[in-house]
């Protein structure tokens, strides 16, 4: 890490309110009204995304459409239009290879681009990153918010932080500045577990952070400890890697203690099982193949995968296959590290979850489901509240 390569310009562009800004776009009669795009007010789908106007009354992605309908009854409900989207997302990403072949798409509405080289060709990186934002406006009707950094990791909250309509510079002298007063919260890696630990030793912000010398966080945190170090201090060398074919879509966890109780494990694995499904819809994917990892205590690692007969993106369905594989290693031993993975993908159709049969049936995972989104980074565990209540009650 401490040979970063220097001057890098890094983009990352993320559209606002995606799918629900196209909906505006195409119906006039939608714009500045709340729009909820997921499925019917009685229907038992989750939501895909909503309007900012929504956003004032706590609708949020993935919340059940029913709890939507309770938070805002004068929302405008839509089913999704995947072509529609597809269709943007194609004109959004052609846009973006006339800077740079160095694009790498993390979903539909987002991506990462290195223009470091095309400076010559195109002039400076703030001029391209607000030529790319005036474009979207103009040739797609959307709007786009922008963040133009040394690095994916401040690129990326830069992006984030003057959402909707955003355009933040983060410049190389301004990243002490920029990072030191947001909350750890906003630094990848930080779930609400992690977050909980730093907040027992009074670390609120990047500036606590930075007061942990690596050693200490490696002790506290394992590897994602170092990780927080370089971040907390603004350096991160991953590189953009240009579309990069998605294969699968996956997430693992490694526990800082061994686990062996079943249940406790399903509750990871179910979080996990989130996560991916929220991820495929992110991305407009489904799955036929969901896979289990696990490594043991001795480091022994198994993987079983299980191939459907249909192609899925909703969370229930790759939880139950997640919990059968699991189900039949009839494991004993310590568990750890544990992971869900969906491969064999296709472009998806569907707006479903878990919760699908069971609408607001129970508040406590629908707010777990608020909290993945509302925490969601793309290199973030999100550790439900339901597994806090559930390490809680076991220990
Ligand atoms: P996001 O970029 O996370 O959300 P957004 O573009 O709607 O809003 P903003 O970025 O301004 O906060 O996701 C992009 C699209 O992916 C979103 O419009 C709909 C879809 N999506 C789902 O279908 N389910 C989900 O759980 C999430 C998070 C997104
Ligand atoms: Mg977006």
């Amino acid at each position: 890490m401490e040979n970063a390569p220097k001057n890098r310009q890094i983009i990352h562009v993320d559209m606002d309110a995606f799918y629900a800004s196209v909906e505006q776009r195409d119906n006039p009669e939608l714009r500045g009204k709340p729009v909820v795009v997921g499925g019917k007010p009685n229907s038992r789908g989750v939501v895909s995304t909503c309007s900012y106007e929504a956003r004032k009354f706590g609708v949020r992605s993935a919340m059940p459409i029913s709890e939507a309908h309770r938070r805002c009854p004068h929302a405008i409900f839509l089913p999704p239009n995947f072509e529609k989207y597809h269709q943007a997302s194609e004109q959004l990403h052609k846009i973006f290879q006339d800077y740079t072949p160095l694009v790498e798409p993390l979903s539909l509405d987002e991506a990462f681009l290195d223009v470091t080289a095309s400076l010559s060709l195109f002039g400076p990186a703030e001029k391209i990153a607000m030529e790319i934002k005036n474009r979207i406006k103009k040739e797609l009707n959307l709007t786009a918010s922008i963040g133009l950094a040394p690095n994916k990791f401040l690129a990326k909250i830069a992006s984030d932080i003057q959402k909707p309509d955003g355009f933040v510079i983060v410049r190389e002298e301004q990243i002490e500045a920029f990072l030191d007063p947001l909350p750890i919260e906003r630094v990848w890696g930080v779930g609400p577990k992690t977050a909980e630990q730093l907040h027992r030793l009074n670390v609120r912000t990047v500036r606590d952070l930075k007061k942990l010398d690596k050693l200490t966080l490696h002790k506290l945190l394992g590897q994602i400890g170092s990780q927080l170090y370089y971040l907390a201090r603004g350096i991160d060398d991953r590189p953009v890697e240009p579309e990069r074919e998605v294969k699968s879509i996956g997430r693992e966890i490694t526990f800082q203690q061994d686990l062996t109780d079943s249940e406790i494990l399903k509750t990871y694995l179910l979080d996990l099982s989130l996560d991916v499904g929220r991820r495929l819809r992110k991305a407009g994917l489904k799955a036929r193949t969901i896979s289990l990892k696990i490594r043991l205590a001795d480091f022994k690692t198994i993987s079983r995968s299980k191939t459907l007969n249909n192609y899925t993106d909703l969370d229930k369905e790759i939880y139950r296959e997640a919990s059968m594989l699991l189900n039949e290693l009839k494991l004993h031993q310590p568990v750890r590290l544990i992971g869900v993975t969906a491969h064999n993908l296709s472009c998806g159709e569907s707006q479903q979850s878990l919760f699908a049969t069971e609408p607001g049936a129970n508040e406590k995972l629908t707010k777990t489901l608020d909290k993945i989104k509302e925490r969601f980074g793309e290199d973030s565990i999100t550790l439900a509240r339901l597994l806090k209540q559930k390490d809680d009650g076991s220990k």
